[in-house]
């Protein structure tokens, strides 16, 4: 049998041409099929449909820093103005310095600092902490907005509804957020060649606002 077997009456033309277009078409319904179902499950999710999602975070980080030189005894008031429709997962404020200002050890200097939380949306404790200037010292404060809070991905088998409610920080930890620094300097109260060692301090005060979009992609059976 050759081609002109097949096309040899307008009947025999016709079918193949049918043949041909369902030989086309089916490959490109059959791609385009989990995309629509995919979809679909997005749409219905908010229904309250169960299903397996792969659940990720985009995140983005807003930083604010600065660098004083404090005496003993000095304070400095830290603001962090935080506005942002995305959800927040957490703040985080951090002090650093290093007291190489005397030789040798001791005579460390430190930092206090106390968090003021009340011009902040949200549930939240204030924080009181002090570090010494030394090696991995400092002084760290973390606040969850969005509670247990990692980034990591993974897997959930149930609503988009449950997902969106997990994963949400509900506008808590927008506004300003406060905290005091108070300087210590310590110096050899005996000064060496009568001059006084240590008189003040370098501290740098690092904001951390960690903001996120909420990623999740129904997962197709043999997709996981
Ligand atoms: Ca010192
Ligand atoms: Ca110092």
């Amino acid at each position: 049998m050759d081609f002109t077997d097949l096309t040899d009456t307008p009947r025999k033309q016709s079918m193949l041409a049918g043949t041909i277009f369902f030989m086309l078409i089916f490959p490109i319904y059959f791609a385009i099929m989990p995309t629509l179902v995919a979809d679909e499950m997005i749409e219905s999710g908010s229904s309250g449909i169960s299903a397996s999602w792969s659940v990720s975070f985009e995140e983005t980080e807003i930083t604010q820093i600065e660098s004083e030189t404090l005496s003993d005894g000095d304070t400095y008031d830290s603001f962090f103005d935080i506005m942002t429709e995305s959800n927040i997962a957490y703040i985080m404020m951090e002090i650093s310095c290093m007291d190489n200002d005397e030789p040798g050890p001791g005579f460390t200097d430190s930092a206090d600092a106390k968090s003021d939380v009340s011009q902040v949306e949200g549930e939240f404790e204030d924080q009181e902490n002090n570090g010494d200037c030394g090696m991995g010292g400092g002084v760290e404060m973390i606040w969850y907005s969005t509670e247990n809070y990692t980034g990591d991905n993974y897997t959930f088998e149930g609503t988009e509804n449950e997902l969106r409610d997990t994963w949400s920080s509900n506008g808590e930890g927008v506004g300003t957020w406060a905290v005091t620094l108070t300087a210590n300097i310590e110096t050899n109260p005996v000064p060496i060649f009568g001059e006084v060692l240590d008189s003040d301090e370098d501290y740098e005060i690092t904001w951390t606002a960690v903001t996120y979009e909420l990623i999740i992609i129904p997962l197709i059976d043999g997709d996981i």
